[in-house]
């Protein structure tokens, strides 16, 4: 049984009660177009229960960070990015500082142009 918080703009992608571009998802996690891409490919990965942030992750939810992982490695085939030539970036926000607005954990894949280093 997934835990959706019914205030949670995450949580209800999630479970279909808002709508959403899917790419792909797994047992625990949910991959789907991010709606203010900031490049060709920016594809957001959350798992389907809440889990706040990366700074609230703790020893009962820390394999969920691994299937965002494993989850992010699948829309980086999908959309034709993983190849030796090509590359993605994984990022995680946390905090006001790193601009994170939605208070549920999301790893943000983003590729598809070479993107620059440091990021700003
Ligand atoms: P962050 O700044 O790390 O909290 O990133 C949140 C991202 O979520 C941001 O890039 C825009 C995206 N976003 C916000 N609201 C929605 C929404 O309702 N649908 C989708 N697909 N993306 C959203």
């Amino acid at each position: 049984m997934v835990e959706h918080m019914s205030d949670c703009l995450f949580c209800r992608i999630a479970s279909g009660e808002l709508p959403s571009t899917p790419v792909a998802e797994s047992e625990l996690a949910f991959a789907f177009r991010d709606a203010a891409p900031q490049a060709p490919v920016h594809v957001l990965v959350i798992p389907k229960a809440h889990v706040t942030s990366a700074h609230t992750v703790s020893d009962v939810d820390a394999h969920v960070v691994g299937e965002l992982v494993l989850l992010a490695q699948r829309v980086a085939a999908i959309e034709g990015i993983d190849g030796e030539d090509r590359g993605y970036r994984l990022v995680m926000n946390v905090g006001a500082d790193a601009n994170m607005s939605v208070p549920h954990l999301h790893l943000h894949v983003l590729g598809g142009r070479a993107l620059g280093w440091p990021p700003g």
